[in-house]
């Protein structure tokens, strides 16, 4: 039994006081007691505490590769494309040992910015030149083992990655390290699945890769899944150009069509949807994985959040390719683009959540568990305690309360003005720092000083 005592909470039903929250020895809430005037000998949390939140997309090795990736390429004409050829690169000289190392920094940073579950949509299955490991999940296994040193919760989802174009199109050679058939990928299933039972605070899902990785017959194989699901979807012109192409639909409009989409399907980005798809989208009860940082980093367009969330959409956000390892930064970016846009303010808000970061905290929670398929994302009985504790007296937030807290969490400063992060009912931020920190800095110092060389 673990036992915390909020002086403010914001629970389900919205901010309460004195909030005294029970978890059981699996760090599942059982009790949540607003107005406990006694702490007793609680954990007493000082600050405003929201739910932890979830980061439902993560290529966790591109970390190394955040500010790498900036040059101008010699073509003269940067984009998605070029990058995607320097991340090629990039995991040519990738082993085991250093995607641990940069999962584990990973992790950290995002425990230190209130992430409390991270969704590793894992596709780098293999050696450079394609062949497996001895053990086929290796790579996926590593994922689990930072998450057992760092504590985070984790969503392992193993991506189905098969070819190098829409439908069919032969994988370039720098893609060789991804590519699975149908069944070598049920084989990493499977060896990831026996290895959860000792990961309590991990599940596993799948990802086909995206409409350019997988053929119509093997999203089809993959769509009885209990999910989650996540596919990559629409989020370059050109993917969408080409969609159109092959099969006279653009990619959110062919798997509206022929994937059987519902609240086990989480699109990441989809942004580029016509108004059409959007509302058909938001009907079908999928998530959109929306990844701001990573999304203006790497030059896909901006999301049309009115339109998706006028008509009911979940959203959930990630960050992806990590240029941004903090929900602050993912959530302020999405409404400021929003802003941007439309010459507007307070988009995301709405006539009865007049405060946008409280707004889209509260999307972005409810999302995330769906999206993560972990019981997250709300303090109440039965969701695991994932807690986050800002500092109240940090500048950044000094002299606010409730909604315009988070209002000033989410648009204001650039510290990170966060006490303490509780995964599962333990505490493994203190004082804004992770309890393994250092050694874990110290080992991704040395990889990624090797890896840049
Ligand atoms: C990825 N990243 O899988 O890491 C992709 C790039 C692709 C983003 N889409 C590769 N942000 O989509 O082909
Ligand atoms: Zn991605």
């Amino acid at each position: 039994m673990t036992r915390f005592h909020a002086a403010q909470a914001l629970l389900p039903g919205g901010w309460a006081r004195d909030v005294a929250i029970e978890a059981d020895a699996a760090g599942i809430i059982t009790s949540v007691d607003p107005g406990t005037v006694s702490a007793g000998d609680a954990e007493r949390l000082f600050g405003h505490v929201v739910p932890g939140v979830p980061n439902i997309h993560s290529h966790a090795f591109q970390r190394a590769m955040a500010g790498a990736a900036e040059r101008r390429s010699p073509a003269g004409r940067d984009s998605f494309w070029t990058w995607r050829e320097t991340m090629y690169r990039f995991v040519a000289r990738l082993t085991p040992d250093d995607a641990e190392a940069v999962a584990a920094q990973l992790q950290v940073e995002c425990l230190e910015h209130g992430f409390t579950q991270l969704t590793e949509f894992h596709y780098l299955h293999h050696r450079p030149d394609g062949t497996p490991y001895a053990d086929r999940a290796e790579m996926a296994l590593r994922h689990l083992a930072a998450a057992a040193e760092t504590g985070i919760g984790l969503t392992l989802l193993p991506s189905l990655y098969r070819h190098g174009g829409i439908f069919g199109a032969d994988p370039a050679p720098g893609q060789r390290p991804f590519l699975n058939d149908p069944d070598g990928f049920r084989a990493i299933l499977d060896r990831c699945a026996t290895a959860m039972r000792d990961h309590p605070h991990a599940n596993l899902g799948i990802a086909p890769h995206s409409l350019r990785a997988v053929t119509p017959a093997m999203l089809d194989a993959l769509s009885d899944h209990p999910g989650p699901i996540h596919i990559h979807a629409a989020e370059q012109v050109r993917e969408v150009e080409e969609c159109v192409s092959a099969t006279g639909a653009r990619p959110v409009e062919w798997l509206l069509a022929n994937a059987p989409l519902d609240a086990r399907w989480c699109l990441i980005h989809a942004t580029h949807m016509t108004p059409a798809e959007a509302a058909a989208l938001a009907r079908s009860g999928a998530t959109v994985g929306l990844c701001p940082t990573t999304e203006a980093s790497l030059g896909d367009g901006i999301f049309d959040l009115p339109t998706y969330r006028e008509a009911g959409g979940a959203i959930a956000i990630g960050t992806d390719s990590h240029v941004g390892t903090a929900p602050r930064e993912e959530l302020r970016l999405l409404e400021t683009a929003q802003r941007l846009r439309l010459h507007a303010r307070s988009v995301a808000a709405g006539d009865d959540a007049p405060h946008p970061g409280r707004a889209l905290l509260g999307a972005v929670l409810a999302g995330g568990a769906r999206a993560s398929g972990a019981p997250v994302g709300a303090i109440a009985p039965g969701c695991r305690c994932d807690l986050v504790e800002l500092d109240d007296g940090h500048p950044t937030l000094a002299g606010h309360a409730g909604d315009a807290l988070l209002d000033a969490w989410v648009f204001s400063g650039q510290e990170n003005p966060l006490r303490t992060t509780v995964v599962a009912g333990r505490a493994l931020v203190r004082d804004g720092r992770h309890a393994a920190r250092d050694a874990v800095a110290a080992r991704y110092r040395e990889t990624v000083r090797r890896l840049l060389a």
